[in-house]
């Protein structure tokens, strides 16, 4: 009886032993997992391939965040939005079918605010989202390339799970268009070789023939020269799910410092709708535009040009 009760308490050593190995191995397995505690704990970076992770400090040494392949933007006023007659008159230059009415939530153009704030380099690949997320529901596979079929709730989770926040809808068209008022972050006009639209290799009606962008669908992310701050693919590729709520009247309220987009409990939330910025591979040209606004039901996942990235906090704040 003794020799039976020894073996089984060997067992369950054995067990405990076994179970602890495999979950210190395996911290990305963990629900709980997130980058910042990663780093914090200082494990090996190898486990995540080439990207490079940094704690983000404020002035008090707190960590508020992962400094993932980010770019800081400085705080600081800007100009946001556009003209509405400026995306109908680009409009009209691509396609026939073109309403004056699309543009008017581009409208008016106000001046803005922001706290600094870091922005990801990178639209998210496939090989973070299936790192972080456990799966991946892109149609163009592709490990650089951009995760595509990515609701907003997901998206949401992808950054809050390592230590970031979707950025506002001001904070993304800051980061691109660098400097108000040009069309393109490039200049006023659309030319081949800069982003990633419906092209002449496109499979859609509308693709633009005249440019030559070098894609069907998405590209590699970074396959584009960036912009001035550094961002690379802010015009097409994917749209980029940012965190407001889309109220096409949103701006005629003149919030000033840090918008963060509408209220839940507000009239808009009926649609259920968050902002998309920035354009896709399968977009028109003028849809490149930084001012370029669209709303999408928060839920939704099936049309393949919905990715995003993720922003911090600047160092300032608190
Ligand atoms: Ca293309
Ligand atoms: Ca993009």
């Amino acid at each position: 009886m003794n020799q039976l009760s020894g073996f089984f308490l060997l067992c369950l050593v054995f067990f405990v032993f076994i179970t602890k190995t495999l979950s210190a191995i395996e911290p990305y397995r963990n629900s709980n997992f997130s980058f910042k505690n990663f780093v914090e704990k200082k494990q090996p970076l190898e486990l995540f391939g080439r990207f490079e992770l940094k704690s983000i400090k404020n002035e008090k040494n707190k960590v508020v965040g992962v400094k993932d392949e980010m770019l800081l933007i400085l705080e600081g006023e800007f100009r946001m939005g556009a003209d509405p007659k400026e995306g109908y008159q680009e409009c009209k230059k691509y396609s026939g079918r073109c309403d004056p009415k699309w543009f008017y939530h581009e409208a008016p153009i106000h001046d803005v605010h922001l706290s600094s704030f870091y922005m990801d380099k990178y639209e998210v690949t496939q090989r973070k989202f299936q790192l972080v997320m456990g799966r991946n529901p892109s149609s163009f596979r592709g490990d650089d390339h951009p995760v595509e079929n990515v609701k907003w709730l997901e998206a949401n989770e992808y950054c809050k799970k390592i230590g970031k926040r979707l950025p506002t809808e001001a904070e993304w068209e800051k980061a691109a268009q660098v400097k108000n008022p040009t069309k393109y972050f490039w200049g006023n006009d659309m030319v081949s070789g800069r982003a990633n639209f419906c092209d002449k290799n496109c499979l859609s009606d509308w693709k633009a023939t005249e440019f030559d962008d070098g894609f069907v669908n998405t590209a590699p992310v970074g396959s584009y020269a960036p912009n001035a701050y550094g961002l690379y693919d802010m015009a097409g590729n994917v749209w980029e799910w940012v965190f407001d709520w889309y109220d096409p009247n949103y701006y005629k309220q003149n919030f000033h410092n840090d918008p963060k987009g509408p209220g839940p409990e507000e009239h808009y939330y009926r649609n259920g709708e968050r902002v998309l910025r920035g354009g896709s591979w399968s977009s028109h040209p003028f849809n490149l535009r930084y001012s370029t606004r669209a709303g999408a039901y928060f839920n939704s996942r099936y049309i393949n040009g919905y990715g995003f990235r993720c922003a911090v906090s600047g160092p300032s704040l608190d």
